[in-house]
């Protein structure tokens, strides 16, 4: 079995058409490294390329809806009401770096919820979708989060902070705290929308982290519900619009981590 639903379809139709060019790009990234200027505005036009392959696509298909993109910002603002939300390369510094783990994800956002979403891993071929009530599959098996009870046991995820952050040593000191908490040392894979995916999928059982951008994982959040996860917008205070911070766990995890990673910034 596997998942179809008219938005499902026009994502995975737009992942499709966009991931040639993206494996493409990254092809040539060995090529560039050793080059003297590097891959960087490569990467860069690589991720503005892959965008707008994904916005043609999808208007296509809706014309009216709304866009929030990284890369051309928002698109036909009035729509507020049906949107996709896209990241058309997460995990930019491992493709720049040529480690292949990073994402196409994309969310459709429907009266300010996310209705359904793709997170496509071009490289190892595996896509992950949810839609509301009809659960979440990696390429075409229902998937659900771990059922790891206790947090000293769990294997955890985390990413940033970004060196500009003005919340950098609070990070830090919570990242040591939870780590002492844990017996497997915290991962950090740099991709937060694959991060989101691996708890849906019960690779990780919790993930968190601070200052995120909505795109980095308005896709994940519908996954990880779907999958039976918990996601949670924790001291959603942020000043700036669409900036998050997330935790998203197998659901049992959630409170002993929760009070943890509260406890410990504030
Ligand atoms: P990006 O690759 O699209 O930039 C790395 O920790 C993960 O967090 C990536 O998914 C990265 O997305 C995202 N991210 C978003 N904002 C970030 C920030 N300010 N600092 C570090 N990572 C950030
Ligand atoms: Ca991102």
């Amino acid at each position: 079995m596997r998942l179809s639903s008219p938005h499902i379809n026009i994502i995975l139709k737009a992942c499709t058409k966009a991931s040639r060019s993206l494996i493409r790009d990254y092809g040539e990234i060995e090529n560039l490294q050793v080059s003297t200027k590097g891959p960087g505005d490569f990467v860069t036009s690589a991720d503005k390329r892959t965008e707008k392959i994904i916005i043609e696509e999808l208007q296509k298909a809706h014309p009216d809806y709304g866009f929030v993109t990284e890369e051309s910002g928002i698109i036909n603002k009035e729509n507020k009401s049906n949107r996709w939300i896209i990241d058309p390369i997460d995990g930019t510094m491992n493709f720049l770096n040529g480690i292949p783990h990073f994402a196409i994800s994309i969310g459709y956002e429907e009266d300010n919820e996310i209705k359904c979403g793709v997170i496509f891993d071009p490289i190892k071929n595996e896509t992950f979708c949810a839609e509301k009530g009809n659960g979440a599959y990696l390429n075409n098996t229902r998937i659900r989060v771990s059922k790891k009870k206790k947090l000293q046991d769990a294997l955890l995820v985390t990413g940033g902070p970004k060196n500009s952050s003005k919340l950098k040593d609070k990070i830090f000191s919570e990242f040591i705290n939870v780590s002492k908490t844990v017996f497997s040392p915290i991962r950090k894979f740099g991709s937060a929308s694959l991060d989101m995916a691996y708890i849906a999928c019960g690779r990780f059982d919790g993930y968190w982290q601070r200052e995120l951008n909505y795109w980095d994982i308005a896709a994940g959040i519908v996954i990880v519900k779907e999958a039976g996860g918990f996601v949670d917008f924790f001291n959603d205070d942020i000043d700036v619009p669409l900036k998050k911070n997330i935790l998203a766990t197998n659901s049992n995890i959630h409170d002993e981590l929760s009070s943890l990673i509260k406890k410990n910034i504030e």
